[in-house]
């Protein structure tokens, strides 16, 4: 498999926790390497824009309200089949459903504030990269 790079979120719920280092060593564990890493509080706008695929979902409002309350930790990720190690890293999007050991399993503390952001997709990846990062930022 090629290596890529996948964008992830730390999301509210586990920075105000104090788990991005927990969160970071479950990637690096994994073999996944953190090429750009950044601290930052989102909009509701830029939430609303990174979010816009889910615009028609009832759950829009609660998800940008959330992902806007607090920092966030975005970065990008790279490895060996990085968007789907990513995604079985993170776990099911419901906790309940997030199979032993995964992050969502251990950290998230409900289906709406699930702790973690992956891209599902190559192409959408390098879209949600390009969102947040300039091309020099990211050092691999
Ligand atoms: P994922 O984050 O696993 O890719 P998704 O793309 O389907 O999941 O949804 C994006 C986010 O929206 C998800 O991480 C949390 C929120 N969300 C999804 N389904 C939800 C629901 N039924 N109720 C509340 N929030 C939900
Ligand atoms: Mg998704």
């Amino acid at each position: 498999m090629a290596i890529e790079r996948t964008l992830s979120i730390i999301k509210p719920d586990a920075t105000r926790r104090n788990l991005t280092g927990k969160i970071n060593a479950k990637f690096e564990d994994a073999g996944l390497r953190i090429v750009a890493q950044k601290r930052m509080k989102l909009s509701i706008e830029q939430a609303q824009q990174f979010y816009a695929v889910h615009s028609a979902r009832p759950f829009f409002g609660e998800l940008t309200e959330f992902m806007a309350s607090g920092p966030v930790v975005v970065q990008v990720l790279e490895g060996e089949g990085a968007v789907l190690k990513n995604r079985e890293v993170m776990g099911a999007t419901n906790p309940k459903d997030a199979a032993p050991g995964t992050i969502r399993a251990e950290f998230a503390e409900s289906v709406g504030e699930n702790s973690v952001h992956g891209s599902d997709a190559p192409e959408t990846a390098a879209q949600e990269i390009a969102f947040f990062f300039a091309g020099t930022e990211l050092v691999g």
